[in-house]
């Protein structure tokens, strides 16, 4: 389905004054406000395919309704929320649960919903029906070059399946590792998987990046082959200038300083991006924002902070994506929440006074340092987010919009009751 824009302007239309003056009541104590709306408007975050439909654990899942079956009601998802927020202009393809059978026709249809291809993301992490070799023992660190090789193969056809798409890179997820002591030699792991790697690097275009993401745990349990943002660095600096370290925030161990893990990829120029979500307890892969908005904003806060000092644009030169799963929301809904709670942890980190933060710090003044962060965190900036979403086409509300369009009935009707989203 396609969203009508007059619906949205009409819903605009009712709540327009009661934004103008908290949008008022804010702006004016900004004082380079236009800049901070213009980033706002200017900055988008991929969707992954897999995100549309409902996740679940390894002891069930429970499928809404209205699912998408296939890749075309994918980006259609896409489009539709897209379309209430203007800030998720983009998807992350998967394969191959989500292999285009015609690209032209894929692009066309993301182009129609003013969608670009992202990152393009392998699976080497299970067995598909079709496989000769199995990866129940890793990939690309297996001790069979034939497994390795198979594996190396994938990734080379994901990527040529992204260049159809106008993708740029190509993000790997190894779940290689091992679940009982003495079962890996660590040492010959790790080689093999650089050599893997390496010729993986080897068959990117050169206008394409290799992002390389880390996990501390799960599936394996006892080691992980990528395991830390360390591991992954010396990867992606024996790799080379195409290759980059991937940030997921549920993939550490509890209480990393993902912040300080962010600064210093970026000082190195290593930094691929981010994956957002957000976690209690492990990779719980929970709405961005929903446990600790906190650790979100200043981790946009260094994100900014490094940014500015190398004079990137803070919307094209990292890689933005979400990778959430629901177990018990409407994916769309949760969809909607982690997009604004981004949207919103961005802001205030643009807000921070960056010249009187950089004085204390100079002084050691740890009071001051904390209020200035503060101050901007406890600054109730969605005003700002919402201004930014109406002039870019977007709904004030997009949440609400959803709601009493009946988006999600409309797609049940569409797609019936008991649908599974492909690849879950
Ligand atoms: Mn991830």
């Amino acid at each position: 389905m396609l969203l009508d824009k007059r619906l949205i302007e009409e819903s605009n239309n009712h709540h327009l004054a009661a934004h103008k003056r908290s949008y008022e009541y804010i702006a004016g104590g900004i004082p380079d406000l236009e800049t901070v709306i213009q980033k706002l408007v200017a900055f988008q975050v991929a969707i992954p395919s897999w995100a549309l439909g409902t996740g679940g654990t390894r002891f069930g899942r429970f499928s809404g309704g209205g699912e998408p079956g296939n890749l075309e009601q994918k980006i259609e998802d896409i489009g539709l929320l897209h379309a209430l927020n203007q800030s998720g202009g983009a998807i992350s393809l998967h394969i191959p649960w989500d292999i285009p059978s015609n690209a032209t026709e894929i692009k066309a249809l993301a182009t129609m919903h003013d969608l670009k291809f992202d990152a393009v993301n392998s699976n080497t992490f299970q067995d598909q029906a079709d496989q000769p070799l199995s990866y129940k023992f890793g990939s690309l660190q297996h001790v069979d070059k034939a497994v390795r090789r198979q594996a190396i193969d994938h990734n080379i056809e994901v990527i040529r399946q992204g260049e159809a798409l106008g993708s740029k890179a190509l993000t790997v997820w190894l779940a290689d590792g091992s679940c009982f002591p003495g079962q890996l030699n660590f040492r010959k792991a790790w080689q093999n998987t650089c050599e893997s790697l390496q010729e993986i690097y080897a068959a990117l275009p050169s206008d394409w990046k290799i992002f390389v993401e880390y996990k501390a745990y799960e599936p394996n349990f006892y080691s992980t082959t990528v395991g830390d943002w360390g591991q992954s660095y010396l990867y992606t600096s024996k790799l080379g200038p195409q290759a980059f370290t991937l940030v997921d925030l549920g993939h550490h161990l509890p209480n990393a300083n993902i912040e300080q893990i962010v600064s210093l990829l970026m000082m190195e120029g290593k930094l691929a991006g981010f994956h957002f979500n957000d976690s209690k307890y492990g990779d719980d892969d929970l709405t961005v924002g929903s446990i600790d908005p906190y650790q979100l904003f200043l981790i946009f806060n260094e994100l900014v902070e490094g940014m500015d000092s190398k004079g990137m644009d803070h919307a094209n030169d990292l890689a933005w994506m979400i990778d959430a799963s629901h177990n018990v929301k409407d994916p769309l809904e949760d969809l909607l929440q982690s997009i604004e709670a981004i949207m919103i942890a961005y802001a205030q980190a643009l807000l921070v006074d960056t010249a009187a933060l950089k004085e204390a710090q100079e002084v050691n003044d740890v009071v001051r340092a904390q209020e200035i962060l503060q101050a901007a965190f406890r600054t109730d900036v969605r005003p700002l987010v919402a201004e930014a979403r109406v002039r870019s086409g977007g709904a004030l509300h997009p949440l609400q919009v959803f709601r009493s369009l009946g988006v999600r009935a409309q797609l049940i009707r569409e797609r019936g009751q008991v649908t599974v989203a492909t690849g879950l």
